[in-house]
């Protein structure tokens, strides 16, 4: 690498104390606690190296080939890698790296094929959208009508029959699935059929678990004939923060115009170059292993956590993530969850449930997920352990010293894991 490590944290303890010392804090942080959120990871090292490295300093608004600026034929070689892999790793005809993340990514789709004030169906965002689908406080939400769709109160399915009948009154241009809360695979031929019926586009935003469908270990909409698969690049991947695209050969010209110059301007080269080395690093036999241990770990965790009685939205997972009812559970709302497991030393968010009846910053459940501690290498019997440590803080919430000694549990699990790159 051409920055020696250990000679530019001298350098910064020296220039800015300040952030120097937040990221020792960070740092200590990562490696004494349990990363639960289930939209975190661990960047490979290879990863936080690039996103140091000279690729930093390069300008290069265009595509391969076709730059607007001198000195690129190194960045050339990275993109181009970049979007082979992904094409590969999704099975599509044609990929966009550059994309900063998760919303100009999702926005890319959006602008470039809807008209505004036209109709998107997507997922009520209380039952597992995002907020890029349409959120009212989203200028995306402004700019469309956003119609939705629900999941079944009985078991969390999707009712397609409700939803085919929602899309045939509203005739939406697209249908918007992939979820960031929502704890079960999804059957994209249904979406697919459905939108061929009444003639929209369809896009899967599998930002949460776009490495899982990656590394084989979740559907893969692509092969149900979706026009868009979007993913960011730094929760189930691995890479660094950013997004992707992938789409049909007919979408590319316009996906790229989109992206740059459409929407944004210079890619960030350094992270274009570790979103390349990420996507190689998803395809090889020991991801598709992390990816699978990822998704028993999740089944895991939540078989106990049921067993300590704790009541999870759908019953279950079929991925990496679970959504805890904490208000049925225990009597508390998800705040007082969170902030519980943060003094037991795990960290997790406070996430609505279906139709919750409590306001989002109380609401009335818990989201976890196994992506990060997998990373560390941990597996079923830690996930067990894991799951009596979660019970025990949420039980005795307002009990300081016992939740003290949770989080010294906690530390002592974690100083057998060590966290990669760190
Ligand atoms: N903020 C991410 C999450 O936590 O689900 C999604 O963008």
């Amino acid at each position: 690498m051409s920055v020696n490590p250990q000679s530019y944290r001298d350098l910064l303890a020296k220039s800015d104390p300040t952030v120097f010392n937040a990221l020792l804090g960070e740092e200590q942080r990562q490696r004494e606690g349990i990363e639960l959120i289930p939209s975190e990871n661990y960047a490979f090292p290879e990863v936080l190296a690039l996103l140091g490295s000279s690729f930093t300093n390069k300008y290069a608004e265009g595509y391969p080939g076709r730059r607007y600026y001198g000195g690129t034929e190194f960045v050339d070689i990275i993109e181009n890698a970049g979007r082979e892999r992904a094409k590969k790793l999704f099975r599509a005809e044609h990929a966009n790296i550059q994309p900063l993340s998760g919303s100009p990514m999702n926005q890319a789709v959006y602008l470039q094929f809807i008209p505004p004030g036209e109709t998107i169906l997507a997922m009520d965002l209380s039952h597992g959208g995002h907020l890029t689908h349409g959120a009212p406080v989203s200028h995306m939400g402004k700019i469309y009508r956003f119609v939705r769709y629900k999941t079944n109160p009985k078991d969390g399915s999707i009712d397609f029959g409700a939803l085919r009948e929602v899309a045939k009154a509203e005739r939406p241009k697209l249908i918007v699935c992939g979820y960031s809360s929502y704890p079960r695979d999804l059957d994209y031929s249904q979406f697919q059929a459905i939108a061929n019926e009444v003639g929209a586009l369809t896009m899967a935003d599998v930002s949460h678990y776009g490495g899982f469908v990656a590394a084989g270990a979740l559907k893969n909409p692509m092969d149900a004939g979706f026009d868009f698969l979007t993913t960011t690049t730094h929760k189930s991947m691995r890479g660094p923060r950013g997004g992707l695209i992938v789409c049909k050969a007919e979408h590319a010209k316009g996906i790229d115009a989109s992206v740059f110059p459409g929407l944004q301007g210079g890619p960030h080269m350094n992270q274009v170059a570790a979103t390349a080395t990420a996507l190689h690093l998803v395809d090889t036999e020991e991801f598709r292993l992390y990816a699978r241990q990822v998704l028993a770990n999740a089944k895991a965790l939540a078989a106990e956590l049921m067993k300590h009685n704790i009541h999870l939205v759908t019953g279950g997972t079929d991925n990496h993530l679970m959504v805890l009812d904490v208000m049925q559970s225990f009597g508390i709302n998800g705040a007082q969850g969170e902030k519980a497991l943060d003094h037991a030393g795990i960290t997790t968010n406070k996430q609505v449930i279906p139709d919750d009846p409590h306001p989002p910053l109380r609401p009335s459940g818990v989201r976890m997920g196994t992506p990060a501690p997998t990373s560390r290498g941990m597996k079923e019997p830690e996930m067990r352990v894991l799951a009596g440590v979660i019970a025990a803080a949420l039980k005795q919430h307002d009990d300081a010293a016992h939740l003290a000694k949770l989080r010294a549990e906690t530390k002592a699990l974690c100083a057998r894991f060590p966290v990669p790159g760190l």
